[in-house]
């Protein structure tokens, strides 16, 4: 094995969007992509095609460098690039010229054989987050990561890789961040100062450019911001997706559904969605229906519409070996499957036996696979669940030689997952209409967040499983993924009913709430557990669905900006060292202005850090002060939720699924705070695509502290609200400052508190 250098820059000329510098080995490229977003390029193989999964921007159209003996500097508004030519390396600073990251001056970027390595200098007090579904602390300094999309069943808190491939991280230090997007789906390392070497971290990848995108912007969430512009952001969900879901592997048969959710009527949980998982399939043959146990899915479907019940249904990529099944025939007719390298279409065994996989990265192969959910939405499914799409295989390890196309699996396996989901998307998407699909997803690339949501996979029903579940959320946050969840209750294993409750109430902030659960598990929809524990689980399920005003125009901002729903203490107080502390980082804002600290289902008090400011406890109003830890009470019936002073939190009345209007009361619910502050609220009808064309209900909801003021501004958008009374309820005003209720309408209110 060699070590290839990059060499010193020989030459350098500039085109329309970009410059190129030529050395002895290899051509370098570099574009502007925004202000604070540069991207590099450096490559054995400049003629080759420019393709991304993940980016849906271009660059600026001009850039703006100067070119010495010694260096190229590139310089916008936000970042500058300093490039030395010899040898070539690649730095990064603010305009002010303080160094946000640089290459190692030793070795920057160089190939050992296929694999690329680019080597940066490790700061002092540099910390790092982000990776997305990936196991460990928050701080992943000292740690080496690994991204190869794994069918990870029974994975500990330690398993590396997981399912999903984020190589997108930010980096903290000297008061100073930036991110770091190396756009590359061959398997991928990244080492954040584990070697011996302390001076240095490094990232690669088994093939293929050294493809980066650099953000240079200060502020996390404005650095998120800006990677979910370039790499796309999340569509509103259907509302109902955002309701209580239950699932499990499987309910077999039709008249096991329907008890379910009749179940959850007799008992007044509110709750939207049922899954079907594998075992409504005809021998598992994608597609298909079994008719014996599913013997009318229409009929079962009907009747679960007329229960307030939408129907999620799963998916698994492999296409079962047997004549006369329709989409086995179709697609070895056309080609349409993943291949050796001698032409024969691989083979490899899943839930149905013997199976051909979709290559999911043709065109033709994507509109097919769509075109095929007419099967499952004439019945009236509604809900897309695309599993083992690592790929994953019994034995798991896919030989390297298999083909998609003409790409191999080593190159393409980190995205074949996001590209089935597409394809299911689209395909369902086109299908539905003018209706929302929804849309969920075990493996995952940069960009997933366009159309579906994630769930962290086969976890288990312990106490570890729940806390570092919450850092996963947390974690995918980071890098564009709102809409996450985690299996409640553990996968693998049966919960403690402790362990049940505490995991059910904190999932009433967990973006998707599904309670889930390995075949062969004792039986967890909330009846399960005794008529007290019901009673709990039921409150916090109609806790949720009280907040779901406040969730939904959470998701409305992710929508917008990116920002994820459950967020990381690191995106608002980057600069607290105690929010890395392991101690406290599993607790996470969820939205604006509620910080939650999820806690072990064995202890009753916990320890809590609350940053800055002023906090009270969501429930009792109990004062606390911010910038120190607390030891507070958590009893299994009150999960430890805070409220930021100057919260605003929209809520609704109980109802029992998102089909039901409610009370049309608007619960505007204000604390006290010092500072001024602002809820955006929105609302549509929360199926429909209609809200691309402007019919939604939006407005600003501002809290004036100095004037004790509450201002709703006029509503953007042609939609009625649901909500005919507004009702404004103070909190942490004192006795004097009482709820007050008037109409609630489009125009100006302003009440004074
Ligand atoms: O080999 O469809 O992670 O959620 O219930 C297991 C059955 C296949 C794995 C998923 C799990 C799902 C299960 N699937």
């Amino acid at each position: 094995m060699q070590t290839q250098l990059l060499g010193n820059a020989k030459q350098v000329s500039q085109h329309n969007d970009h410059i190129t510098i030529q050395t002895a080995e290899a051509t370098a490229k570099v574009w502007v992509y925004a202000p604070a977003i540069i991207r590099v390029n450096i490559t054995k193989t400049p003629d080759k095609a420019d393709t991304s999964f993940a980016v849906i921007q271009q660059p600026e159209s001009a850039i703006n460098y100067s070119d010495s003996d010694q260096e190229i500097i590139v310089t916008t508004e936000a970042l500058t690039l300093r490039i030395n030519k010899a040898p070539l390396r690649f730095s990064f600073f603010t305009p002010d010229g303080k160094p946000l990251s640089e290459d190692d001056t030793r070795f920057g970027v160089n190939w050992q054989n296929e694999r690329v390595v680019n080597y940066r200098k490790l700061y002092a007090d540099e910390k790092f987050i982000g990776l997305g579904e990936k196991t460990g602390d928050l701080n992943r300094r000292g740690t080496h990561y690994v991204n190869w999309n794994t069918d990870a069943s029974k994975h500990t808190i330690y398993t590396d890789p997981l399912y999903k491939t984020f190589p997108f991280f930010i980096g903290l230090h000297s008061g100073l961040t930036y991110g770091l997007f190396f756009d590359n789906t061959y398997k991928s390392y990244f080492d954040f100062g584990a070697t011996t070497d302390d001076e240095m971290s490094w990232f690669g990848a088994d093939g293929g450019d050294m493809n980066y995108y650099f953000f240079g912007a200060q502020g996390v969430a404005e650095i998120i911001k800006d990677y979910t512009w370039l790499t796309g952001r999340m569509e509103m969900p259907p509302l109902w997706s955002i309701g209580y879901q239950q699932c499990r592997y499987s309910y077999m048969s039709a008249d096991e559904v329907l008890g379910i959710a009749q179940k959850f009527r007799e008992h007044n949980i509110p709750a939207d969605v049922i899954y079907c998982d594998i075992d409504y399939m005809d021998n598992y043959k994608i597609f298909t229906w079994n008719d014996e146990a599913f013997p009318d899915p229409k009929g079962m479907i009907d009747q679960l519409k007329a229960l307030d019940f939408r129907t999620v249904c799963i998916v698994d990529p492999g296409i079962k070996v047997e004549e006369g099944y329709k989409q086995y025939d179709e697609g070895v007719a056309k080609d349409y499957f993943a291949t050796y390298t001698n032409g024969d279409n691989y083979v490899a065994s899943v839930w149905p036996g013997r199976c051909h996989f979709p290559n999911f990265f043709d065109d033709e192969v994507k509109e097919w696979w769509g075109a095929a959910f007419t099967a499952l939405t004439e019945p009236g499914v509604e809900g897309f669940w695309n599993d083992m799409n690592e790929p994953a295989a019994w034995g798991q390890n896919i030989p390297y030689l298999v083909k998609f196309g003409d790409r191999y699996m080593a190159e393409v396996r980190n995205a074949y997952g996001m590209e089935m989901t597409k394809a299911t998307y689209n395909g369902t998407r086109k299908i539905l209409g003018n209706k929302r699909p929804f849309m969920l997803t075990r493996a995952a690339y940069c960009g997933t967040q366009r159309f579906s949501a994630v769930w962290t996979g086969d976890n288990t029903a312990t106490d570890e499983h729940m806390l570092y579940g919450q850092r996963l959320v947390n974690s995918l946050g980071l890098v564009g993924m709102s809409f996450t969840g985690v299996d409640i209750g553990g996968y693998t294993g049966n919960p403690t009913p402790e362990l049940m409750l505490r995991w059910n109430s904190l999932g009433v902030y967990i973006p998707m709430y599904r309670n889930h659960a390995e075949i062969g598990t004792a039986m967890r929809e909330p009846w399960e557990w005794g008529e007290e524990n019901m009673a709990i689980i039921r409150k916090d399920i109609e806790l949720r669905y009280q907040l779901l005003p406040y969730i939904y125009s959470g998701f409305y901002e992710s929508s917008q900006n990116g920002l994820p729903l459950s967020r990381t203490l690191a995106i608002d107080y980057t600069q607290d060292e105690n929010v890395f502390d392991v101690r406290y980082q599993n607790q996470f804002l969820f939205g604006n202005f509620l910080l939650v600290a999820p806690v072990e289902s064995t202890k009753l008090t916990a320890a809590v850090y609350l940053p800055g400011g002023e906090w009270y406890r969501f429930g009792n109003d109990k004062v606390y002060e911010g910038g120190m830890a607390h030891s507070v009470p958590a009893p299994m019936n009150d999960l430890p939720v805070f409220v930021k002073g100057g919260g605003i939190i929209p809520m609704q009345s109980v109802i029992q699924s998102t089909n039901e209007a409610g009370d049309g009361i608007f619960y505007l619910h204000i604390w006290k705070g010092t500072e001024d502050s602002k809820f955006v609220y929105y609302e549509d009808d929360g199926v429909t695509y209609d809200n691309e064309r402007g019919i939604f209900h939006k407005r600003d909801i501002s809290y004036h502290a100095e004037y004790n003021k509450v201002i709703l501004a006029i509503a953007d958008g042609t939609y009625t609200s649901k909500f005919n009374t507004l009702k404004v309820i103070p909190h942490g005003f004192g006795k004097t400052v009482k709820t007050q209720e008037v109409p609630y309408h489009p125009g100006l209110i302003e009440i004074t508190l």
